[in-house]
């Protein structure tokens, strides 16, 4: 891997990814979204995996698409590139996926960050979605992700205007889960993925699953697949083992079965 630093070891149960390409400010070249997808399917199918990390460094999340390789592309160039089903991939990663943020969360960046299921900032974090003003729009789920996540007048003003916004303006619109110090954010994140790992990886699968659905269907069909979710939990020893916790006074023991 070049441009991104795997550790399937973080913690216990938690693998860290950090994008590493430090002087273009992580701009999100093909090879390195080649690489992400590949480590997101590789801890997906690791047992000792419960939760992942999604970071850049303090300076950068990612500032972006690398402009510097699709300035000159055509139409056609870029749809026989066909990079958006690298990011189509990328969406299905089944396990907890959490971006730290610090410094530049622009354009792809802002992107990959809202594709990623929480998002933990640093005070220095700086969300937009900048294309406008080098003459195109949000192509990797810009228009909706941000529109779901911060509702339609401010999702328009940030798109129309590519105007960024801080850690907490982020929070405090429901993008973000929490904004802390910067020399605090990886610390945070881990918190928050340390807590996750501690469940059933099952039924935090199939609750992020049903999750996400709510995004993509109506509420009928949401519930029903919410419901099939809730009954196939039930083939797990994770629950009864869980409820056998609760009974018996207690912690659980998951062992992802
Ligand atoms: N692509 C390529 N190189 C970049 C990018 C980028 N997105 N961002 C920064 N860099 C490079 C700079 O060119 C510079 O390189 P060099 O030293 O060789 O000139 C280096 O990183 C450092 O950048 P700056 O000197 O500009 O640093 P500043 O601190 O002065 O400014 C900014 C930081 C404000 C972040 C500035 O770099 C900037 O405006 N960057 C571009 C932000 C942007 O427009 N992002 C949107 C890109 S388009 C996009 O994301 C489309 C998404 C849809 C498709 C997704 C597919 C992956």
């Amino acid at each position: 891997m070049e441009f991104i630093k795997v550790n399937k070891q973080y913690d216990k149960y938690v693998a860290l990814i950090e994008l590493n390409r430090p002087k273009e400010l992580n701009a999100l070249n093909l090879q390195l979204m080649g690489e992400l997808r590949d480590a997101l399917k590789d801890l997906d199918n690791d047992d000792d995996v419960r939760a992942i990390i999604l970071s850049g460094n303090e300076k950068a999340f990612a500032a972006g698409a690398d402009i510097k390789q699709m300035a000159d592309k055509s139409a056609i160039d870029m749809l026989k590139i066909d990079q958006f089903s690298t990011w189509d991939q990328i969406r299905k990663t089944k396990k907890p996926l959490i971006a730290a943020v610090s410094g530049f969360a622009l354009g792809g960046g802002c992107e990959l960050a809202m594709t990623c299921d929480m998002i933990i900032a640093s005070e220095t974090a700086k969300f937009g979605q900048p294309e406008i003003k080098i003459g195109v729009m949000p192509g990797a789920g810009g228009t909706q992700r941000l529109t779901k996540a911060i509702g339609k007048a401010k999702a328009m003003e940030l798109v129309l205007t590519g105007r960024f916004i801080s850690g907490e303006e982020a929070v405090s619109y429901g993008l973000v889960n929490k904004v802390v110090p910067v020399e605090m954010y990886m610390y945070e994140a881990l918190s928050l993925a340390k807590e996750i790992a501690q469940m059933s990886p099952i039924a935090a699968q199939l609750a992020k699953e049903a999750v996400n659905r709510s995004f993509e269907t109506h509420l009928d069909e949401g519930l029903t697949f919410e419901r099939k979710n809730f009954y196939l939990a039930f083939a797990t020893e994770d629950q009864k083992e869980g409820m056998a916790a609760f009974v018996e006074k207690r912690k659980p023991e998951y062992k992802g079965k």
